[in-house]
């Protein structure tokens, strides 16, 4: 079924810029189950996290991912809440395949901020059509760690190796051999540097080619947000040393070369009607 939040305006700047917003794209009732997980996952945390700062209220960066295929809210939310459809309409897909949920929380007074990089050299895959929709569960301005993107830089045509986020994803990230994204921070007058504050509800939809970061939280308030990764037409499965280890070649039946048509692993979330 086609989104009908997905205008010819939102196709065209996703094209250009590599990124969107559409205001208001998720109800506000998966919108709390997605919080109702935040708080059930900082107490008890799954498998896949990193943590700058366990325990504490303040100065931390949260992330936990793989959720769908345990948690009955987040599966509902990548699957019901129309973010699949976002992504192929965006991409112009025939169908999306979900790669993975990931849930993202800056406490208040975070100082670190998410560094510049690009997602895609820090996943199993390759092919244009890949991209994230980033959906705000709580108002964040960029200066509560709403995130920003260099424009257009999605059609750069690089690969940059990925950066650590906490001490405990080093480990994997130091393997890969590249380029380091350039940094954006320390120059920020050269990029042409576009950032979105948002409501709760609000999704920002991004290639995995852009160059994006966030800064720390300078706010008073906890910063929420769940990101869901979407493979389109021209994914190609590409395991390679240094990329996010939670599905690796054991865990597949996708072949290296060819489009992950993995229903179990990679589920089909929207197809063009
Ligand atoms: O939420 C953040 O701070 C970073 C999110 C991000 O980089 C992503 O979703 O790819």
């Amino acid at each position: 079924m086609a989104n009908t939040m997905v205008t010819d305006e939102h196709v065209a700047t996703f094209a250009t810029d590599g990124v969107v917003k559409i205001a208001g794209a998720v109800d506000p009732s998966f919108i709390d189950d997605v919080l109702g997980v935040a708080d059930e996952q900082l107490a008890e945390p799954g498998e896949w996290v990193t943590d700058t700062n366990p325990g504490a209220t303040e100065n931390r960066l949260f992330t936990t991912r793989y959720l769908w295929p345990t948690n009955d809210a987040v599966r509902r939310f990548a699957f019901d809440s129309g973010v699949a459809g976002i992504a192929g309409q965006l991409m112009g897909a025939t169908s999306t395949r979900l790669y993975f949920d990931h849930l993202l929380i800056k406490e208040p007074d975070t100082v670190n901020p998410t560094p510049w990089h690009q997602d895609i050299p820090y996943w199993p895959f390759l092919g244009k059509q890949i991209c994230s929709v980033w959906v705000a569960c709580s108002d964040a301005t960029v200066d509560e760690s709403s995130l920003e993107f260099v424009r257009g830089s999605h059609r750069w045509d690089a690969y940059y190796a990925p950066e650590a986020f906490g001490d405990s994803a080093k480990a994997w990230v130091d393997d890969f051999d590249g380029e380091r994204c350039p940094d954006v921070e320390a120059a920020r007058d050269e990029f042409d540097i576009v950032g979105f504050d948002v409501e709760a509800g609000d999704a920002i939809a991004f290639s995995s080619w852009i160059v994006h970061g966030a800064r720390g939280n300078g706010g008073g308030r906890r910063r929420v947000a769940l990101s869901t990764r979407w493979l389109g037409d021209d994914s190609t499965w590409h395991p390679h040393p240094g990329c996010d280890p939670t599905v690796t070649e054991n865990d597949t039946t996708a072949v290296a070369g060819q489009y992950p048509a993995d229903d179990e692993r990679f589920p089909i979330g929207w197809q063009r009607s």
